[in-house]
């Protein structure tokens, strides 16, 4: 069965967890699915296969994914009754654990081709809860649009649903990728178990989530991009803040992410829409209009050490892909 699902980018933010057997979050999260970052994976149980296999971008996946994989298929074999072993092939449209939400779009793909192929039939509640324990973050890419994220009290509660917004249609995100999309310095599992561990802002940030969650959600349903967007970049700057205060810090920022903050600040000192976010990885991902968009994404391509910029719209729900309708997904952005 092969699926297909799009990677989201969080305007508020999930960092730390509550319970890592489960994956359960700390606190909940909103998110935007994005059309232009896309996975497509297949999975096929296949009779004598030795072990799971990864193909990932055409290439064999080293141990460390590959166990991750497999240890979600597990899950999968335990919820079906399937006992043998998976070929799983996975293509991104876009660089590959960069920080550019790889693991969102591949867990949410990987559930939806993996329980398909096992023959379960879950709900898209179910479903963004198995995607959780592959990522969290997985969990908001099973839907499409806006997606809210419930940490929950057990494991049953802690899954992710869309939510309408008048913003749907018209909202937009720059995404300038800095260094070529390099594999980033920390994982962002490690580093957000480190920066609960050491990090003394932590707490504040935690302090921040639940109000944020609810200025976001208001913006939304007021159709207020100018809030949503003031309040996603400053949630951004929040959870970063609490990472470079880890001891030693996790610092994913570079030269050209602080370039492109600032010429984001005065594009909207000009009156335009634009607002950042970043993940765990350099790059920047722009919150601006229809209207506004191939501006912001002209001035960014002209910054030292911004290697690619393209424009994307809010993406669907992850879906099932008939064989015979499978794209072949455009190669990730060339490093310069
Ligand atoms: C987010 N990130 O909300 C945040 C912001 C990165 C920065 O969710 O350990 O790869 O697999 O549950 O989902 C990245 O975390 O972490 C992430 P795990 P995940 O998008």
């Amino acid at each position: 069965m092969t699926a297909r699902a799009c990677a989201n980018i969080a305007l508020v933010k999930y960092w730390g967890k509550r319970d890592a057997l489960l994956n359960l979050p700390a606190e909940g999260s909103l998110s935007l699915s994005l059309a232009g970052l896309l996975t497509e994976t297949t999975v096929q149980f296949v009779e004598g296969l030795a072990a799971d296999e990864l193909i990932l971008d055409g290439v064999t996946a080293k141990t460390g994914e590959a166990g991750r994989v497999s240890e979600f298929l597990d899950i999968v074999r335990s919820l079906s009754g399937v006992q043998i072993n998976a070929r799983v092939t996975s293509r991104n449209s876009f660089p590959t654990a960069s920080g550019l939400a790889s693991s969102a779009s591949g867990f949410a793909a990987l559930a939806l081709a993996a329980t398909q192929a096992a023959g379960l039939e879950l709900d898209g509640k179910a479903l963004s809860r198995l995607a959780r324990r592959g990522s969290g973050s997985a969990a908001r890419s099973i839907f499409g649009g806006f997606v809210r994220m419930y940490a929950g009290i057990r494991d049953e509660d802690a899954y992710a649903e869309p939510l309408a917004s008048p913003l749907v249609d018209s909202v937009r995100m720059v995404v300038a990728v800095i260094g070529g999309g390099a594999p980033k310095s920390h994982g962002s599992r490690d580093a957000m178990d480190h920066t609960a561990a050491t990090s003394p802002l932590y707490r504040g940030w935690l302090d921040t989530v639940p109000k944020d969650l609810a200025t976001a959600e208001a913006a939304l349903a007021a159709g207020d991009l100018e809030k949503l967007g003031t309040l996603a970049e400053a949630n951004a700057f929040a959870m970063h803040a609490s990472a470079i205060a880890a001891r030693p810090s996790v610092m994913y920022w570079r030269p050209a992410t602080l370039a492109v903050i600032a010429e984001i600040q005065g594009l909207r000192a000009c009156g335009m829409a634009a607002w950042c976010t970043m993940d765990a990885g350099p790059h920047v991902k722009v919150l601006t209009t229809e209207a506004d968009a191939p501006t912001i994404a002209m001035r960014l391509r002209d910054l030292e050490g911004v290697t690619a910029v393209t424009i994307t719209g809010a993406g669907p729900a992850a879906i099932a892909v008939d064989p015979t309708d499978i794209v072949t997904l455009p190669p990730p952005p060339a490093a310069e």
